[in-house]
């Protein structure tokens, strides 16, 4: 896809190295597009795994199902693809943990949902200080077409990951527009990379299929899990050194002496 398939302004990005842009835009709007990541195959597949967790869950409405990634193998290659990787590392180095994987579903003729900034319920991130730093880099792998408006994409508000005032309560009780959301417009295999405090929202749905997205969540290794309590054995042992190393299952070398961290999985290793 060329970069004039996009109408109007976008973050648009190419799979891979994390380029000086890439750094300013992601800086400047809190967000990048990476289009072309997967296959129009590697979609479907992706999209085939997405729908049976759900089936398996037995979702309705708008919903979101954890930890895909252990039981459907094409999920669990997204965790670390090399069309996205080198960026999350650019940005947080090479300690950094699976959070969370959340398959998202915006059914058929599903409305707006809310606006919300990512981060925890239990502590706010804004309590953290300004700017609200990066905690959870979002990689967004869409599964359906989201080329156009209304195909239940997501709404990102650009530089407000910077802003120092909140999104006024009443757009967000009435779930309205406002001037500067930008509606996401990319195929099915393209990526949204963006930083937990861009405030956002899923778009409206206007067809007659479920739309499904798989959310991976990069945290430093320190954050708790959020999509599930401990890693599951089985999938530790047959996964690969790297994803294995993303799952976050670190002895506590941090206590007491804050040393002796393992060596980072990744093949090109880096100092560490
Ligand atoms: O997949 C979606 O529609 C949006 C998900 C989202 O905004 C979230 O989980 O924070």
């Amino acid at each position: 896809m060329s970069a004039e398939t996009y109408a109007g302004l976008n973050a648009l990005s190419e799979p891979g190295e994390f380029t000086e842009l890439d750094r300013f835009m992601f800086e400047s709007w809190g967000y990048l597009v990476i289009p072309n990541v997967l296959t129009a195959e590697e979609a479907q597949e992706c999209l085939e795994a997405a729908t049976r967790l759900h089936e398996k869950e037995g979702t309705t409405g708008w919903a979101q199902v954890g930890r895909g990634f252990e039981t459907e193998p094409v999920l669990d290659r997204l965790i670390d693809h090399p069309a996205v990787l080198p960026k999350v590392r650019a940005l947080y180095g090479d300690r950094f943990i699976l959070q969370s994987a959340w398959c998202t579903k915006q059914p058929a003729f599903g409305g707006f949902g809310g606006w919300h900034q990512d981060g925890s319920g239990a502590y706010d991130f804004k309590q953290l200080g300004y700017p609200i730093p990066l905690l959870q880099l979002r990689a967004s792998f869409l599964l359906t077409d989201q080329s156009l408006p209304r195909m239940g994409n997501m709404e990102m508000i650009p530089g407000s990951h910077r802003a120092q005032v909140p999104l006024p309560q009443d757009i967000r009780r009435e779930k309205a527009d406002l001037p500067i959301g930008q509606v996401i417009c990319a195929p099915a295999g393209s990526v949204l990379l963006f930083h937990n405090a861009v405030w956002h929202r899923t778009y409206v749905h206007d067809g007659d299929y479920d739309r499904y997205t798989m959310h991976y969540i990069y945290s430093p290794p320190w954050v708790r899990f959020s999509d599930r309590f401990e890693n599951d054995k089985d999938y530790l042992a047959r996964t690969t050194p790297v994803r294995r190393y993303l799952a976050g299952e670190y002895e506590r070398p941090d206590a007491p002496f804050g040393a002796g961290y393992p060596a980072a999985a990744f093949d090109d290793k880096k100092d560490n």
